[in-house]
């Protein structure tokens, strides 16, 4: 059932400029991607201490490895859902920018054009020791983890638990932010940092705050206005709305 969205944003859409989406995994969970914390969480089965972190990478590459191989297959076979497509379609009547803690892809899969990786990008890989890029390949089956042509171990290019986030993509997203009209915060349980902060700053900013997520999340006070439906349904019905008043 189309819920109508709330008076207040439509007001907002219709003097808006520059709409800012703070995406996490509940926005791919529609493409069959399994979220981190949720009932169906991957870190229900792992600990991201013993995957999601450099130490466990060195102990270990080769079940890291494993673990993110697995999760492409997944992504593989994935596709953007419609809500991924109406933020990129969303682009046709705003400035849209895209601040994505997930790393699968699929915001530019879905062809948006302004994009913030927060936490690196699962397509992408480089040596730990010559720094030698290998990016969108997958690596042929072998007994021993990735290797590079100097003998170095490859690892994904994604931040983990205890490393920083790129600084460009950081403060890129910082400034979209200052400019943002709109910021809506979409399938995110709001728990990673620095991340988070990110939405705390647009509060700061008294920016109009809009959370769409089908449960309450640690950020849930900070926000104008709160969408308790699925990421694809809420930015379908956005979409739809804007497409009647512009
Ligand atoms: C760092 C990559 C500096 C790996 C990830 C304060 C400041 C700084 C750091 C910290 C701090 N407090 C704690 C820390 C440490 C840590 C942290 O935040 N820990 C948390 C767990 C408490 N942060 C770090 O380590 C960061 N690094 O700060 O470096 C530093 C250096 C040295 C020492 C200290 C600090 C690095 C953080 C990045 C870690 N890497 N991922 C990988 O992906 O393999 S984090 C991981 O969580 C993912 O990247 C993911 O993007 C991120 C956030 O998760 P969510 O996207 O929110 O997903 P989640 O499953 O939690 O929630 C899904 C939501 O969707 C739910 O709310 C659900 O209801 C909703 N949903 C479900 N279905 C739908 C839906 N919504 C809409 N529609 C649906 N259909
Ligand atoms: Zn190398």
């Amino acid at each position: 059932m189309k819920n109508k969205i709330n008076e207040a944003l439509i007001e907002k859409l219709k003097s808006a400029k520059n709409l800012v989406f703070f995406t996490g995994a509940g926005m791919s969970a529609e493409s069959g991607i399994p979220t981190f914390r949720g009932t169906d969480g991957i870190w229900n089965k792992f600990k991201p201490e013993e995957l999601a972190n450099f130490n466990a990478f060195l102990k270990n590459p080769k079940l890291v490895w494993e673990w993110y191989q697995y999760r492409k297959d997944i992504i593989h076979k994935s596709a953007p859902n419609n809500g991924h497509i109406a933020i990129k379609e969303l682009e046709k009547y705003y400035s849209v920018s895209v601040i994505t803690q997930n790393v699968d892809n699929l915001h530019y899969r879905a062809g948006s054009s302004e994009i913030y990786e927060l936490h690196g990008n699962i397509e992408k890989n480089y040596c730990i020791s010559c720094n030698k890029r290998y990016d969108f390949i997958d690596f042929p089956e072998s007994t021993d983890s990735p290797r590079c042509e100097c003998g170095g171990l490859i690892r994904p290019d994604i931040v983990w638990f205890g490393e920083n986030l790129p600084q460009d993509q950081y403060s890129s997203a910082e400034k979209v932010i200052e400019e943002a009209d709109i910021f809506f915060s979409i399938g995110t349980s709001g728990i990673v940092y620095p991340a988070a902060y990110l939405a705390l700053n647009a509060n700061k900013l008294k920016k109009f705050l809009v959370e769409i997520n089908p449960v309450d999340t640690e950020l849930t006070h900070i926000f104008d206005l709160t969408i308790r439906n699925s990421s694809a349904s809420a930015l379908e019905n956005i979409l739809t709305t804007v497409e009647s008043f512009k």
